[in-house]
């Protein structure tokens, strides 16, 4: 299968997607749902954004607000008091791409400044001055964006997430907000998708987009997905968070199989050997191209 856009240029970095790749958490967050509290200092996220470059993850994705069910927000200053240190400490000493997680134009706009090149937005730039803050970052640097299905916000998503055809109605979601990205000014060939696993999706949900996410593949633009440690794996094998590794592995092969070309976990190590086996799996076409 060959994918729509081989290369994303990050800042000038290249995010090779002609093999699918890794994309490692870094929450620095207290209230997480998985790594909540761990990496809180500037010492300790460096330290395991060191562990996870040295794992083989391609590019680490830094966030400063939980979004997880139930999450409350944070304000703009504490999140840039959050993720500003980290994203300057690792940009001092890791070549590595450094990806904002947030939904915040101002803090899209400060961590791009202090070195982030990748923009992963929950909110699919939805919030007040997101698209805006996201096309002027990209009149001046090439910032890759990825754009994810939510239902609802944080706090409420999973109380009663409804879909008539879940795959079909996130389908159209991104495929419309690609569309007011590109009509705003952001270069196509910088958009990624996602359908968001878990945000505002009931276990069936979720299962009936894994079975499509070929669907999403074939819609010409890179895949991004994350699965990992979520509570569908919960749902299924019945385990607590920290139980959910090889669950994970499951199914991060399995979207490989059907499309992603990057994957976001808190488990690279783990994951990049996934991915390999899913990839050359992949060149068999096990499963016929999307
Ligand atoms: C921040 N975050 C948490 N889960 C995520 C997912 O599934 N995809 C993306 N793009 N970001 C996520």
């Amino acid at each position: 299968m060959v994918t729509a856009t081989p290369a994303l240029n990050c800042r000038g970095k290249l995010l090779s997607l002609a093999q699918p790749c890794v994309m490692g958490i870094l929450n620095i967050t207290p209230d997480s749902f998985s790594d909540g509290g761990n990496f809180l200092s500037v010492a300790a996220a460096l330290q395991r954004a060191r562990a996870m470059a040295g794992e083989g993850a391609a590019i680490i994705d830094v966030g400063g607000e939980s979004t997880r069910p139930g999450a409350t927000p944070v304000s703009v200053q504490e999140e840039l008091d959050r993720v500003l240190p980290v994203i300057k400490a690792i940009r001092a000493e890791l070549p590595i791409i450094i990806s904002i997680d947030t939904s915040k134009p101002e803090v899209m706009r400060a961590a791009v400044e202090a070195g982030a090149a990748f923009i992963n937005d929950v909110y699919a730039l939805r919030a007040e001055g997101a698209l805006q803050a996201a096309v002027e970052i990209n009149r001046r640097y090439s910032v890759p964006v990825c754009l994810m299905h939510m239902q609802g916000m944080p706090r409420t998503m999973q109380q009663q997430p409804h879909y008539d055809n879940v795959a079909g109605e996130v389908r159209n979601f991104l495929a419309e907000r690609v569309q007011q990205c590109v009509a705003a000014g952001i270069p196509r060939e910088r958009l990624l998708i996602d359908p968001g696993f878990g945000f505002g999706k009931s276990l069936a949900h979720n299962l009936t987009l894994l079975k499509h996410l070929d669907m999403f593949a074939g819609m010409n633009l890179p895949l991004l997905v994350g699965l990992s440690r979520k509570s569908m794996i919960g749902a299924l094998l019945g385990n607590e968070v920290s139980e959910r590794l090889y669950g994970g592995i499951a199914l991060a092969t399995m979207a490989v199989l059907k499309g992603a070309v990057l994957v976001r976990t808190h488990d690279v190590r783990a994951t990049v050997d996934a991915v390999r086996i899913a990839t050359a799996l992949r060149q068999t076409e096990i499963f016929p191209p999307p």
